[in-house]
């Protein structure tokens, strides 16, 4: 009975913890660091429609963006001229700042890529992923 009541312990525990982190659930309030050359996190899932506050900060030594391409647009080799129509949304952000930005979420579900526009980095890997769910 006692390792019972101690194993139920422990699993209330790790849920209360996956809860604290998120988890992967839908939010409208996201929280992204970028650095050379990733986001962080990297896997975001908000509500279709909705609107979303996005605080970003560059802790890095350049300019880096964060642009939610449109659903099924996917980068080719880097960012480039060819992209920019398929762009969804768009902040830029220069290095050592930080902004709290708005964005109604897209009302189609779906994944969609999120990459960064500074020639070379999204080459270097530094991609991201909005999922975005119906309520
Ligand atoms: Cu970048």
């Amino acid at each position: 009975m006692k390792k019972y009541l101690v194993l139920v312990a422990i699993v209330f525990g790790m849920s209360l913890a996956l809860a604290a982190c998120g988890g992967g659930g839908p939010s409208t309030n996201l929280s992204v660091d970028m650095v050379e050359f990733t986001f962080t996190p990297a896997d975001f899932t908000v509500p279709a429609g909705q609107e979303i506050t996005l605080e970003l900060r560059n802790n890095g030594a350049v300019v880096h963006d964060f642009i939610i391409m449109n659903l099924g647009a996917e980068v080719g080799q880097d960012f480039g001229e060819e992209d920019v129509p398929n762009v969804y949304w768009k902040a830029e952000l220069g290095p050592g700042t930080s902004n709290t930005y708005t964005f109604t979420a897209p009302s189609q579900p779906g994944e969609y890529q999120v990459v960064c526009g500074t020639p070379g980095h999204y080459l270097a890997g530094m991609l991201a992923k909005l999922t975005v769910v119906a309520e």
